[in-house]
């Protein structure tokens, strides 16, 4: 079987130090944790900028921040988040893609998130596929719900998007999919032949449906911005400990784990630049 990527979401832009005081906020605390998670087996991290208060931002200056800390220290893919949070404008949210990261989050719909509405109007989603061209970044399409994969295999035949197409599939968000293997084997039936997939899975079922992507092929996203708890009533001690876990299962189940350099060539991205 390929190789399995392993990608830490290491921050987000919803989860607190208080409720996670591990939870890497400043740039160096983020290229800190990417070492982390690539001596732990991570190929890809996923990043958000934060404020030094803690608040959610897209300002470039930070991801350039973020990027560069993360290069000092290893040379995992860094992928910038286009979402930010909720109630940010789509011209904010797109402005680290301007710094030509190897790859970037793109969101194929809205979906409510909690008790939010995380909007991706389509005028607004097609201008950053374009910018991602423009820049030359690797989309990563996020589907939180099962209309927004026929969206983006709509768009693939319109030449909307180029393929081969790398998704990651946000599954228990509460206003999108359940994370439940059901969902999962729904929405990878539908993949073109020459897809490539992760799961995100939020909360307790990370694990079991992480788990299930690696043995169907898939590939893995953990880390805080989806799940902070290693297991129920124990909070994580870092994002590498989960990261961890998931490699040592992979290689139980004699799939190899990606190296930064194998996870390019999987998602047919370049060197970093
Ligand atoms: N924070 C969420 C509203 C992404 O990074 O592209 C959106 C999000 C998705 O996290
Ligand atoms: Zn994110």
């Amino acid at each position: 079987m390929n190789p399995l990527i392993i990608t830490a979401a290491l921050t987000g832009a919803e989860v607190s130090r208080e409720q996670q005081a591990a939870l890497p906020i400043t740039p160096d605390e983020i290229g800190l944790a990417a070492e982390e998670c690539f001596h732990a087996g991570a190929a890809m991290v996923h990043v958000h900028a934060r404020n030094p208060d803690g608040t959610p931002t897209q300002d470039k200056e930070i991801y350039r921040q973020i990027i560069a800390a993360v290069r000092a220290r290893c040379d995992v893919i860094v992928q910038v988040s286009t979402g930010g949070a909720v109630g940010m404008t789509p011209t904010e949210r797109l402005a680290p893609v301007t710094l030509k990261p190897e790859m970037a989050t793109l969101s194929m719909g809205s979906v409510n998130f909690g008790g939010d509405v995380f909007m991706n109007h389509p005028v607004d989603m097609e201008i950053f596929a374009q910018a991602m061209r423009d820049h030359g970044v690797k989309p990563e399409l996020e589907i939180f719900d099962a209309g927004m994969l026929s969206t983006a295999l709509r768009w693939l035949q319109k030449g909307m998007l180029t393929g081969p197409l790398h998704f990651d599939f946000v599954l228990g968000i509460p206003g999108g999919m359940a994370a439940t293997p059901e969902a999962l084997m729904y929405l990878k039936a539908q993949l073109p032949a020459d897809a490539s997939w992760s799961v995100a899975a939020i909360g307790a079922a990370q694990l079991p449906l992480g788990t299930l992507a690696m043995v169907l092929g898939g590939h893995v996203r953990v880390g805080f911005e989806d799940n902070i708890y290693y297991r129920k009533g124990e909070l994580a001690s870092s994002n590498a400990q989960l990261v961890a876990r998931i490699a040592r299962i992979s290689r139980e189940l004699d799939r190899p784990v990606a190296t930064p350099d194998e996870a390019r060539a999987l998602l047919g991205i370049g060197q970093p630049g």
